[in-house]
């Protein structure tokens, strides 16, 4: 029965290559295959590319043994000389869909056009009181007073924000706390109301002096703590917090509140020395009386690009050229550990609208958190769950120390080595493309398009041309038969507890193994392959062959390891 199965693989792949002899000269110079391979000129091809780099630097990165460079979506007034340039050195282009024009079709450089760049980062959904459980509550905006004489803080905090009701709050920041703000409102009936405000944490804020009508002046405690209900983050350090100012008795009729900005702010404890300066802010007062503040209207996070965006770029380049590929980068937001809630419906209409789809995670340089480099794999995979059968994934890896303006001084670029064991633990949970992104954003100062180390540029020497050499099984292996890996349980969290990312590929007679150990510690798994091809694993550059026995082998892996197996008979 084996051999009779392997007996029409075989033939089967004949046929095939026959049909992609006599089809050839019909085809376009680039497709995808069915399985997601780009096959160039009919021949399977691993599109090994470079993020954004000038024309003057695309024969470098050859040399570096990138076959592909994405094209900037600002030069778009260069795009023939860019392909022009790129085919005369025989690479590849990733150009931006908004660039295509009758004078680029069908250029025998353009890889895919790219009709889309991290569009699902979330927009949380604005901010909403939910006022159904107490019928006579009155809501009054803070940003909304009949008279006021304070003085509005600085940009920072004197935001528009949808996570504020009505868009805006009532601000005071510098030194000055002097001014007041007075607000009319009508109670529908007598009762004893709690007046709830929703502001600028009181913990770290001025205390604020309010009175209703002409009742004594009541000052803020200190210790006035905010509550959970509500609270949403407005970025660069800004949150906005519901807090519980006292109780007042009202009678069905019109009231003033009148509200000023008590000097000393708290600054995060009761018993903290005041101090000079003036953070305070209120988005909303609720007199209700319920004995808790209104709860939150939940609604669903959009993203910043809804996917009505992708769509008309990716028709408007098939209606140009039915045969151009589209090719969206997503950020890493569809990964757990970096969700951003966007619904599933919004992943399935962006897979839709583009015949290839990546994604870009830095654990290293973007994140500062080196600990986190299994999730490159991770995502790959998780991404490849995503993705429509027959669209290919290609991940994008860290080269460099990106110098972000956001993480600490402190923060490194990944080694040759960590930088290796992301781009083939991307390919062991199937990735079909890997890009480099190796600008230096020099923390707002010195932009460099390269900022790699020499270890790093032996390492993507190495590693490309090892990823060269591996093509085809890499891009048209056959996954179908089985592999288990066993004996890598691991205490690391980010590992998801698995030491191996590993991953078979069938190919041309012969099996690969292609696994990382993507943590810091050794580890030494086993590895059964469901009807190996052979009884030997010769190890890919290396100088040592593995007997099989029952189809199972085992091998010693250091941290971040990584061994390509090629099992042949
Ligand atoms: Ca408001």
């Amino acid at each position: 029965m084996m051999q009779r199965l392997s007996v029409v693989a075989t033939l089967s792949a004949v046929v095939l290559s026959a049909l992609a002899v006599t089809a050839a000269a019909a085809e376009p110079r680039v497709r995808l295959a069915r399985n997601g391979a780009v096959l160039l000129n009919g021949k399977p091809f691993l599109p090994i590319f470079v993020w954004d780099q000038p024309a003057s630097l695309y024969e470098m990165q050859k040399g570096l043994g990138m076959n592909t460079i994405h094209l900037s979506m600002q030069k778009e007034e260069t795009i023939k000389g860019d392909l022009d340039k790129l085919q005369s050195l025989g690479l590849l282009g990733l150009p931006p869909a908004t660039a295509f024009s009758a004078e680029v079709k069908g250029h025998p450089a353009a890889l895919a056009w790219t009709v889309e760049h991290e569009p699902n980062s979330a927009v949380p959904g604005a901010y909403k009181a939910d006022l159904s459980a107490d019928p006579t509550a009155i809501w009054i905006e803070g940003e909304k007073p009949k008279t006021n004489t304070i003085k509005p803080a600085t940009p920072w905090l004197n935001l528009e924000s949808n996570q504020l009701s009505g868009g805006h709050w009532l601000t005071a920041l510098g030194t000055d706390p002097s001014g007041q703000a007075v607000y009319e409102f009508e109670a529908a009936k007598d009762g004893q109301y709690n007046l709830w405000v929703r502001e600028f944490a009181k913990n770290w804020a001025n205390p604020t002096r309010w009175q209703i009508d002409q009742s004594p002046a009541q000052d803020t405690p200190r210790s006035l703590r905010s509550v959970s209900e509500g609270r949403a983050d407005l970025g660069a350090g800004r949150g906005v917090y519901w807090c519980k100012y006292g109780q007042v008795e009202l009678k069905a009729d019109k009231h003033t509140l009148t509200v000023s900005v008590v000097p000393g702010r708290t600054v995060g404890s009761a018993d903290a020395e005041p101090a000079k300066d003036v953070i305070w802010a209120v988005d909303a007062f609720c007199l209700t009386t319920a004995n808790a503040p209104p709860k939150t209207v939940v609604i669903e996070p959009t993203p910043i690009s809804p996917p009505e965006v992708e769509k008309a770029a990716y028709e408007k380049l098939k209606a140009a050229d039915p045969q151009a590929l589209a090719w969206n980068i997503l950020g890493a937001g569809f990964f757990p550990p970096y969700s951003n809630k966007l619904a599933r419906h919004y992943y399935d209409d962006w897979s839709k609208y583009t015949d290839i789809t990546s994604f870009d995670l830095y654990p290293v340089t973007g994140w500062d958190a080196p600990g986190n480099l299994p999730h490159v794999g991770l995502a790959t995979r998780k991404l490849v769950s995503l993705s429509r059968p027959g669209e290919p994934v290609w991940t994008i890896v860290e080269a460099s120390d990106q110098q972000l303006s956001w993480t600490s001084p402190r923060t490194r670029g990944s080694t040759g080595q960590e930088m290796r064991a992301e781009v083939w633990s991307a390919v062991a949970n199937g990735a079909k493309g890997i890009g480099y992104f190796t600008i230096a954003f020099g923390r707002g100062k010195n932009f460099q398009w390269n900022h790699l180390t020499e270890e790093i540029q032996a390492e993507l020497k190495r590693t490309n041309a090892e990823l060269t050499e591996l093509a085809g099984p890499i891009v048209l292996g056959d996954t179908r038969k089985t592999l288990v890996v066993s004996g890598d349980e691991t205490k690391d969290q980010a590992a998801e507890g698995r030491a191996i990312q590993a991953i078979r590929k069938d190919y041309e007679g012969k099996s690969y193994v292609i696994a990382v150990n993507v943590t810091r510690e050794a580890a030494r798994p086993t590895f059964k392959l469901d009807s190996a091809p052979g009884a030997t694993a010769a190890l890919f550059k290396e100088s040592r062959r593995i007997d099989l026995k029952d189809g199972s082998f085992s091998d010693d892996f250091k941290p971040l390891d990584v061994h390509v197996y090629v099992i042949v008979k």
